[in-house]
């Protein structure tokens, strides 16, 4: 029998792992993309066309669904899982990083963080406990402790100190829900903004804490892939090698072959369902617009080399059609296949980590994605 934070490794290929982690709503095939679905849907999707395109885990945020509906009305209703009617595993976002890039107004000490609401300005304060017992009401699989996530640009004074106060918040939200005290299971996120020393110091605080897993969180805040990068390598490879390793918040699709060299094992990222919505689509010859004229008489499919409904059964001459009316079936076609592309990826990532060729796989996607 395994228990929710059970992490197993079946094969290597550099550093990059394959692995199952177990959650109260069943295993998880990593290294893995999970879709973001802030407010409890992922946009202009069924929980029945997600099963379909196997995403084996969505993503919810605290912030959003505590300010609406309410996390007590979702724990009425029995939780997001039944709210939502989705039955996989479902990870929460502790609602720091949404506090800190969705308001300027937001006031920050020890204690917690106080926020203005986005929906009608009302204040409210998320202390460390306070996320975690929304998270617990909400019922997610696995729940992110409350942490900083320091602007790209601040100084390594200022980075410090929030590095700390994230381990303390972190540590508060642990004893709060002490490990095996419930069916879900808690990460922890690093921070350290672009100092190497002050990663490996949030890494090793964050270790002292029992964690079923570590986030990678402050990448992707403004600066050049390049920086990103190297910290990424810098620190992905020394989290514990036997538990699971999420890079929040990133990224395209080379960034996850990126991660997954660097030996990340869970990404989530709006940049699939958000490019879909305004025309940005993901396809194996690269990205393309497809608001752009050359397509308004191609028969084509959206990308010969997929299998989704949408490239199935439509062309680009009508993608851009309904793209050009605003038609919201746009929304939906494009949001489906760049998620199928996304988990169609992280498919050949896993199974090129089984069969030792990840080093080619990323070499093929590379090429296709030079251009940008
Ligand atoms: N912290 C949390 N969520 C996040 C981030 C973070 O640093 C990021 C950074 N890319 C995305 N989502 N809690
Ligand atoms: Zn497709």
């Amino acid at each position: 029998m395994s228990t929710p934070g059970d992490f197993k490794i079946h094969a290597t290929d550099g550093e990059a792992r394959r692995a199952t982690l177990t959650t109260a709503h069943g295993d998880i095939q990593t290294p893995i993309f999970m879709p973001v679905g802030t407010q409890g849907t992922v946009k202009s999707l069924t929980p029945l066309d997600l099963e379909e395109m196997d995403a084996q885990i969505i993503l919810g945020n605290t912030y959003h669904l505590y300010l609406r509906p309410g996390d007590d009305l979702v724990a009425r209703r029995g939780g997001l899982h039944k709210f939502a009617n989705w039955k996989r595993p479902i990870l929460t976002d502790s609602g720091g990083f949404q506090v800190f890039s969705l308001q300027e107004i937001r006031k920050l000490s020890e204690e917690g963080v106080e926020f203005r609401s986005y929906i009608d300005g009302s204040k409210h304060f998320f202390s460390p406990e306070k996320a975690i017992d929304i998270q617990k009401n909400l019922g997610s699989d696995i729940m992110m402790v409350l942490d900083e996530c320091v602007g790209y640009g601040a100084d390594k004074d200022y980075t410090n100190k929030s590095l700390e106060m994230t381990t303390r918040w972190a540590k508060r939200c642990r004893d709060h829900y002490p490990k095996g005290s419930g069916g879900q299971i808690m990460f922890g996120i690093v921070q350290g903004g672009f100092y190497k020393d002050l990663r490996e110091k949030s890494l090793e605080q964050l270790r002292e804490i029992d964690f079923e897993g570590f986030a990678i969180g402050g990448l992707s805040v403004g600066e050049s892939t390049k920086e990103m990068y190297d910290i990424l390598h810098h620190i992905a490879p020394k989290m514990p090698s036997d538990k699971p390793r999420y890079l929040m918040g990133v990224g395209t699709p080379l960034d996850l072959l990126e991660g997954v060299s660097a030996g990340v094992d869970m990404f989530d990222c709006v940049l699939p369902s958000r490019n879909a919505r305004n025309g940005t689509l993901f396809t194996s010859q690269g990205k393309i617009n497809i608001k752009r004229a050359e397509f308004a008489e191609d028969d084509s499919p959206l990308d010969p080399e997929c299998g989704c409904y949408t490239c199935r059964n439509f062309t680009k001459a009508y993608l851009r059609h309904l793209y050009m009316a605003k038609e919201l079936l746009s929304y939906r076609l494009n949001t489906y296949h760049n998620l199928y592309f996304y988990l169609d990826l992280m498919k050949q990532i896993r199974a090129a980590i089984e069969n030792g060729t990840f080093a080619e796989l990323k070499a093929k996607y590379e090429a296709a994605y030079a251009k940008g």
